[in-house]
């Protein structure tokens, strides 16, 4: 039995468009475990990455050419349509194929899943052991008669690696050539870049996220044991060679215990490699000696949701930091060399002009390395999103939409063209600190001792003796 897996997430760029940054040249990690655990289980899978593809027609061609017994499907909301048209098409041309569809939007939204046509089973929250048993079911022809199932939670020690080369496998196919697993984003993290998750869940409660992410994970956060971490990254250090990685669990800090097994065991396991993860403003001004710590292991940068810079605004968003406490953590990060990637959001609902304006103040304050903002865009499944249908605000008309880059507009009561222009001027830096960036980027650049000295090496023609210390010893002279 063959079961091909679909990666939908063209709704941002379109076909084609691999390598196009972080949305469109990193793995899914939901499909990457699934795919794991079934193929643990003896299952022969494989990928359609519509990203790869050309066009509907190409994914037509490719289907036909693949023919599986079964395809599983993964869905974000902002994915939907071009999920409905893959299902459309799979079952257009064989309508015996049995079609899965789980993910983020499926457990939210699952009334609005169960309209979409030509679906077979939707299988709710975690995926690594319910779906390689209904395979199994499948295989034997003893399908379950209930269209929807609960996924069982996993133990995340206890499930297979994501399985990274089924989409690398796939890429490649298509022309992919980077020399790294995953697309690599800001130049502190260099390929061969990848990225990785911890764990899953996240201890707050911000009101335009939660309660989702409960509903899909359970309200406990669960962290995968440190060694087992370690073990992987041992593992894609083998096979990757990776330089730099990227954590992607909500909020990795929150646990100042993990992180601190983790950065002990990092380093004592000779691991070098740059990494950034998302932590938030009151962590990292209560934790700073934790912030040094990760400093010290590999840390280059925090993703961190300053969110607002008004107060009003952040305690609508149950945010649970203050004003201050942004403006303190990105202190608190420059002291420690580390580069900040600025989440923000415009466009809140009650959110006034002025307030908006305060969170321009902020952002240009925080002077981020990255600038990250974004339209407030209300998902569903979070309490915001059940305020914006309460109040009648959304204007969200299309699931595309439900992307929260800064384009268009959201919600019903905010000037979108105000939200424009506020959003590029955050993004234009004070003379002040682009004064100093540009001096720090002249001392980075032209006081570097190491540069001098291995300038002044290759000058005296001893770069080679450099060389070759460099070059691991050989057995022989080992031996010798
Ligand atoms: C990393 C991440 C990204 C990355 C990578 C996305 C990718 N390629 O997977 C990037 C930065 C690119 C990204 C982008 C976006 N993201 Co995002 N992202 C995440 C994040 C933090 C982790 C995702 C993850 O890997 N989770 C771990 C895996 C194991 O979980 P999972 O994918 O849900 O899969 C499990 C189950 O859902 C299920 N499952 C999943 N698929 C399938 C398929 C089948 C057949 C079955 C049986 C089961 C199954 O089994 C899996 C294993 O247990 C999540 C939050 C979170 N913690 O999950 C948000 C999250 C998924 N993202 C979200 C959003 C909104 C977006 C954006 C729309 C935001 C934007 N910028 O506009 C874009 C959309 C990009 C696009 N496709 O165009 C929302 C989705 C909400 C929703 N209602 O759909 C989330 C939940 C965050 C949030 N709380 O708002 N994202
Ligand atoms: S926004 Fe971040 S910190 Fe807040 S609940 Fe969501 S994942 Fe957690």
């Amino acid at each position: 039995m063959k079961t091909t897996l679909i990666y939908p997430g063209i709704a941002g760029r379109g076909f084609n468009c691999l390598s196009q940054g972080m949305d469109a040249g990193w793995v899914s990690h939901g499909l990457s475990s699934i795919s794991a655990s079934a193929r643990a289980e003896g299952f022969d899978i494989d990928l359609i990455d519509l990203r790869a593809l050309q066009s509907w027609d190409h994914f037509r061609e490719e289907f036909q050419k693949r023919s599986p017994d079964v395809v599983g499907i993964t869905m974000m909301s902002v994915d939907y349509n071009p999920v409905k048209r893959c299902l459309s098409i799979i079952k257009e041309i064989n309508p015996d194929c049995v079609t899965i569809l789980g993910g983020a939007h499926v457990t939210l939204a699952l009334e609005d899943s169960l309209r979409i046509p030509n679906v077979d089973y939707l299988i709710t929250n975690e995926g690594e052991i319910t779906f390689p048993r209904l395979l199994r079911q499948i295989e034997q022809g003893a399908r379950p008669e209930q269209k929807v199932l609960r996924g069982e939670t996993p133990d995340l020690d206890r499930i297979p690696f994501a399985d990274r080369d089924l989409f690398l496998g796939e890429w490649r196919k298509w022309g992919y050539s980077l020399n790294s697993p995953e697309v690599p984003f800001v130049k502190e993290l260099p390929g061969p870049f990848l990225t990785i998750i911890a764990g899953r869940g996240c201890a707050y409660r911000c009101s335009f996220c939660k309660p989702g992410e409960d509903y899909i994970f359970g309200k406990r956060v669960r962290r995968r044991s440190v060694d087992n971490v370690i073990q992987e990254l041992r593992e894609l250090r083998d096979a990757y060679n990776f330089q730099s990685f990227m954590f992607h669990d909500d909020c990795l800090t929150e646990d100042r215990a993990w992180v601190t097994e983790f950065c002990a065991k990092y380093r004592a396991e000779g691991f070098t490699q740059s990494f950034f993860c998302q932590s938030r403003a009151d962590i990292i001004t209560r934790h700073p000696d934790m912030v040094k710590m990760m400093r010290d292991a590999g840390l280059k940068g925090y993703f961190i949701g300053f969110e607002s810079g008004n107060q009003r605004i952040l305690n609508f968003l149950r945010k649970g930091t203050t004003v201050d406490r942004n403006l303190e953590a990105s202190k608190v990060c420059r002291e420690y060399g580390l580069v900040i990637w600025a989440n923000y959001m415009m466009g809140i609902p009650t959110e006034t002009k002025e307030e908006v304006m305060d969170t321009v103040k902020m952002i240009r304050e925080v002077d981020p390395d990255y600038f990250s903002p974004s339209f407030f865009t209300p998902h569903p499944g979070t309490d915001l999103y059940d305020y914006c249908v309460e109040h009648d605000l959304s204007l969200v008309a299309d699931y595309d939409s439900y992307r929260r880059n800064p384009t268009e507009p959201k919600i019903k009561g905010q000037d979108y063209e105000f939200l424009k222009w506020a959003r590029d001027f955050s993004q234009k830096r004070t003379f002040k600190n682009q004064a100093r960036r540009t001096y720090r980027a002249f001392v980075e650049k032209y006081t570097d001792p190491q540069k001098y000295a291995n300038r002044a090496r290759r000058l005296l023609g001893l770069a080679r003796d450099e060389q070759t210390a460099m070059r691991p010893l050989s057995a022989k002279s080992h031996a010798s």
